[in-house]
């Protein structure tokens, strides 16, 4: 047995992520099986309970930090972001994890969760998507479709729902990514590539939320519907799906994406899938492909690009900041009066 420098045994196991608290989800909620997917992931991962953390909001998803055996933080209403900002950049050595809700991040956090895109913080933000407030029991939340009716909205809702896809590529996040709770293999391979992305990754899951909102996501969770409805994203590949593969998606001039059957216009024809591509306008037309999840509705790494990591030389920053100023002067600084003059560097 080695321990490689850190203080849990190797080779780690799923034991070594998973806290001993009793889950209190609902019975049958899709949470469950996000939790087991991650807690046997982590070991793979190769980073350590204890140089790991997760950090929620409020919400049913919110209490996933605590049947985590890592650090975790259930901190106030949509600010999660926030607070794994201000851990990530104080503390580049942790691997900073984030779990939120629709209603946590899109509604009352909605502003934290750009801005943590915008400036690529080292953080990987997991939106559990079930179209729902599923904690306050059941009123339409901001994904919720237009007409949804819930305790809130008993006429049906009037808004216009966002889709969080294309809400992430807005703010230029630089990993985007779905995928489909029960579906644990490949919510496993999209996990990985947020891990091992430099940067802010953007991972949606649809979760089914079987009391307030049951079957949102039959349309991708069940067997047979599945088989028309899933586009299953993969790099370099023509994107194609179908019971027989027979379907295709193809770009006309104006930019816009066309369902096909592939006989008609030929393989070639069809859009390669490419992540990796600088301009985001295709990943943007993929997430706008299906509006609900009851059309073809594809899943996988939409983009995946390298930008500068936020925060990358603050360090330096602060240290060439302090040693210009000295420690006596930043503390007369700190606790003098009201209002100081920064003067630039040289000066
Ligand atoms: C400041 C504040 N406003 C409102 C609430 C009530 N509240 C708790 S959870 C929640 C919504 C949770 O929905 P979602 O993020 O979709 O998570 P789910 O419970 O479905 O996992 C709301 C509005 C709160 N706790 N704090
Ligand atoms: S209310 Fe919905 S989201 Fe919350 S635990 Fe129950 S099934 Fe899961």
């Amino acid at each position: 047995m080695s321990t490689n420098g850190h203080s849990t045994p190797l080779p780690m196991t799923k034991k070594d992520f998973s806290s001993d608290q009793e889950t209190r989800w609902c019975p049958g909620c899709g949470d469950y099986a996000i939790l087991a997917t991650v807690q046997s992931l982590m070991p793979e991962l190769g980073v350590p309970p204890e140089r790991t953390v997760f950090i929620s909001g409020i919400g049913c998803a919110g209490r996933f930090v605590y049947y985590m055996d890592t650090y975790g933080m259930h901190g106030i209403h949509g600010r999660a972001p926030a607070l794994a900002t201000g851990l990530a950049v104080s503390r580049p050595e942790l691997s900073v994890w984030v779990v939120t809700g629709d209603g946590d991040s899109l509604s009352i956090g909605g502003n934290h969760l750009i801005h943590a895109l915008r400036r690529n913080v080292p953080l990987k933000i997991l939106l559990f998507n079930n179209q729902i407030y599923g904690l306050t029991k059941g009123q339409y939340s901001p994904t919720s479709e237009q007409g949804k009716v819930t305790k809130s909205t008993p006429f049906g809702s009037q808004d216009h729902p966002f889709n969080p896809l294309a809400l992430a590529l807005g703010a230029e996040a630089t990993f985007v990514a779905r995928a489909v709770d029960t579906d644990r293999g490949h919510v496993a391979d999209v996990l990985r590539a947020a891990a091992e992305h430099k940067g802010a990754a953007f991972v949606e899951i649809y979760q089914n939320c079987n009391v307030f909102n049951d079957g949102a996501f039959d349309a991708l969770r069940d067997k047979e519907p599945r088989k028309r409805n899933m586009i299953m994203l993969e790099a370099g590949k023509p994107i194609r799906f179908g019971e027989e593969n027979e379907r295709g998606v193809v770009q006309r001039s104006d930019g816009s994406l066309e369902l096909v059957d592939v006989a008609d216009v030929g393989e070639d024809a069809l859009v390669i899938h490419d992540p990796e591509h600088r301009d985001p306008s295709l990943a943007f037309a993929l997430a706008h492909l299906a509006e609900r999840p009851t059309g073809p509705t594809p899943v996988g790494v939409f983009r995946s690009v390298s930008r500068p990591v936020y925060a990358e030389g603050l360090h330096e920053e602060l240290e060439e900041a302090r040693s210009n100023v000295g420690d006596e002067e930043l503390t007369e600084l700190l606790t003098g009066g009201d209002a100081w003059t920064v003067p630039a560097a040289g000066a």
